[in-house]
């Protein structure tokens, strides 16, 4: 078995399905984490799925995967657009780490149109609602085995 995938979820994704629906969609995190758990499965890899609203936490998980991981697929949330400790933290490992977005973050407000991370990330895929964890699972499968 290979190594797990991590796909790691940043502030305010735990309210998704009641947050802002008609931008991010009606499924919550939960029904989220069971697709990737399933999609996962087809592809060879256990997925880690993880969510938290703490910029820490995100960090302490990204240098954790890249001890244990084959690969990371991040929704960083807001901290997408503000972290430098998030750029640092995936320049400091050696795994592809895939960015990811519900929702097209350059069709929306100006400030979501920079994200911090996107230099240090593999490649990024956003505006594909859950669809986006999908196939950012399956862009980590093709360049991990
Ligand atoms: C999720 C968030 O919470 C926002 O802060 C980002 C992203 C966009 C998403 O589309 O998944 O700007």
């Amino acid at each position: 078995m290979a190594l797990p995938l991590f796909v790691l979820n940043g502030p305010n994704l735990n309210a998704l399905g009641k947050r802002e629906p008609g931008i991010y969609g009606g499924q919550t995190l939960a029904d989220i984490e069971v697709l990737c758990k399933a999609e996962g499965e087809k592809l060879g890899f256990a997925v880690d799925f993880r969510q938290s609203n703490h910029e820490g936490d995100l960090v302490d998980w990204i240098h954790e995967a890249g001890d244990v991981a084959a690969g990371i697929a991040i929704n960083a949330g807001a901290y997408t657009h503000t972290s430098i400790a998030l750029h640092d933290a995936i320049r400091a490992i050696k795994i592809p780490v895939v960015e990811l977005h519900l929702s097209n973050v350059h069709a929306r407000e100006e400030f979501r149109h920079k994200s911090m991370i996107a230099p240090a990330v593999k490649g990024v895929i956003c505006g594909f609602g859950v669809q986006s964890y999908i196939l950012a699972l399956h862009a980590l499968s093709s360049i991990t085995t």
